[in-house]
């Protein structure tokens, strides 16, 4: 663990692709935009099916003209590389329950339910690895609008109340929930998951969960465990749940202050505009000085900065982001080589 630490924090700089059926649709539901959408939360495009509510099954015909250009897995670890980013982290499954990669414990993925048919994350994997890039991946393991049983929410709110655990309804699927309990959706198909990312990416460096609220400290840890059993140097981050975490990924978009007590790893988590999905209408990008400023001042903390890409539904990265994270790789590189 810790060498696996210690190669983090040397890192620096990563690449987070937010990235699934959602970038298809840019932020818009029927010519809606998501900031218009009639249900609180975030209005960030990859909270699409939860803005809107919309049913399961209309979600899930997203699916069927997901079918990006070949070339993404290439082009998005080219544009890592000219960046000077060291890994890349990608939504294998984000919120809405869909899996980029092929799971034998869900239909919804990338090979059973896109036109696409092919293991996306085992494509990007691959890139990575010939590139010297390493890999990791988001995992939404408390929210999931498809299976994530949030129609028991009262049951699971009522028991975790008496034994004291904070349990919210953001994020949960209420409108159309799935039949199942919320165990039963961790037993088939977030804890298999899990082990089928560790079996399929031996070199498999990072899993970034996220998602809590359901998740009580028993599965927490059990998800801890999972991925420490199945290979130790597998890094977590803290939003598993209970500080079982292996580092502190602060909140979204959040660096820690120079007074507040730093630990020592950890890593922010940051936009390029003000989605992490790809929202089409959203140009208010930030400019490389104003990238790198927040880059410096994370660095100068001793911390790493996760910057994220939304790419669209055909996988193309918007041009204005691709070419502000190059202008700022320039200043990386200069400085790397001095
Ligand atoms: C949040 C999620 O709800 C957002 O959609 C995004 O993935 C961000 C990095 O984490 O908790």
């Amino acid at each position: 663990k810790q060498d696996a630490l210690q190669r983090f924090k040397e890192a620096k700089l990563g690449m987070f692709i937010h990235w699934g059926l959602y970038s298809q649709a840019g932020g818009l539901w029927k010519g809606t935009k998501i900031n218009n959408a009639p249900h609180p939360g975030p209005k960030v495009a990859e909270w699409l099916m939860y803005a809107f509510q919309i049913p399961r099954e209309d979600y899930r015909e997203l699916a069927k003209t997901f079918n990006p250009d070949k070339s993404f897995a290439q082009n998005v670890v080219k544009l890592a590389k000219d960046v000077g980013m060291k890994y890349i982290v990608i939504t294998s499954k984000h919120h809405d329950g869909f899996a980029l990669f092929d799971s034998k414990h869900s239909e919804f993925d990338m090979v059973d339910a896109t036109p696409y048919k092919a293991d996306i994350i085992k494509e990007l994997y691959n890139a990575c690895l010939e590139e010297g890039i390493d890999f990791g991946v988001y995992y939404s393991h408390g929210n999931d609008w498809m299976d994530g049983t949030d129609g028991n929410y009262k049951n699971i709110k009522k028991v975790n109340d008496s034994l004291g655990i904070y349990t919210h309804p953001t994020g949960k699927n209420l409108w159309d929930p799935s039949k199942n309990t919320h165990e039963e959706y961790l037993q088939h198909k977030a804890y298999p998951q899990i082990k089928e990312l560790l079996t399929m990416l031996p070199e498999l460096r990072l899993i970034w969960f996220d998602g809590t609220g359901f998740t009580t400290e028993a599965q927490a840890f059990q998800f801890y465990k999972l991925v420490y059993d199945s290979n130790p140097n597998v890094l977590v981050n803290r939003r598993v749940g209970y500080a079982f975490g292996d580092y502190l990924d602060t909140g979204d978009n959040k660096i820690p202050s120079a007074s507040e007590k730093l630990e020592k790893y950890w890593e922010t988590c940051g936009t390029t505009n003000n989605s992490w999905g790809y929202k089409s209408y959203d140009d208010d990008w930030k400019s490389p000085k104003e990238l790198l400023y927040y880059f410096v001042d994370i660095l100068s903390k001793g911390g790493n900065y996760l910057l994220n890409i939304g790419p669209d539904g055909k996988g193309h990265v918007p041009e204005t982001s691709a070419e502000n994270l190059r202008e700022m790789g320039k200043w990386i590189h200069k400085n790397a080589d001095a």
